[in-house]
């Protein structure tokens, strides 16, 4: 039996977002909005199979994939590039390789009682967040 991630969980920390994003490219302007942003993530589950959701008052993020399933990637309204990405189970912690343009890009969640933790990698840079699970 895979984690049960589903639900709704609200971001409470965002460290090292702004290093992320300048490693993306991301322009200036846009990760000055950015960077003030609350998001809430949403994840609908069903075993192995995953629908996320990344939601902002600026722009919103959808990603669906198998664990195990490599699936192309394209990071619309983020720094739009196509990549080969695949989600694998490390125990409990889902685990992203997200090949492409950028070198080590990638994601890992994991969950520790309400709270769920993403950490964010692209090139030497690792940005460190954590959601509360919605009341
Ligand atoms: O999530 O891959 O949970 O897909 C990363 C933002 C900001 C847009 C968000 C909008 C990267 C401007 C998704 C923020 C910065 C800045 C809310 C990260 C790029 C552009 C969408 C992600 C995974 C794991 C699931």
């Amino acid at each position: 039996m895979p984690a049960n991630y589903n639900g709704t969980y609200n971001m409470i920390s965002n460290e090292n977002f702004e290093s992320y994003m300048r490693a993306l490219g991301i322009d200036f302007a846009t990760r000055k909005i950015a960077n003030l942003l609350k998001p809430q993530k949403v994840i609908e589950q069903n075993g192995d199979f995953f629908r996320m959701k990344t939601i902002s008052s600026f722009r919103n993020y959808s990603t669906e994939f198998t664990v195990g399933t490599e699936y192309e990637e394209e990071t619309k309204g983020l720094d739009n590039r196509k990549c080969k990405s695949m989600v694998t189970w490390d125990s409990d912690k889902l685990v992203c390789i997200q090949k492409g343009e950028k070198k080590n890009r990638g994601w890992k969640h994991w969950l520790e009682e309400d709270e769920l933790h993403l950490e964010l990698t692209c090139e030497d840079a690792v940005c460190k967040q954590v959601y509360k699970r919605a009341p």
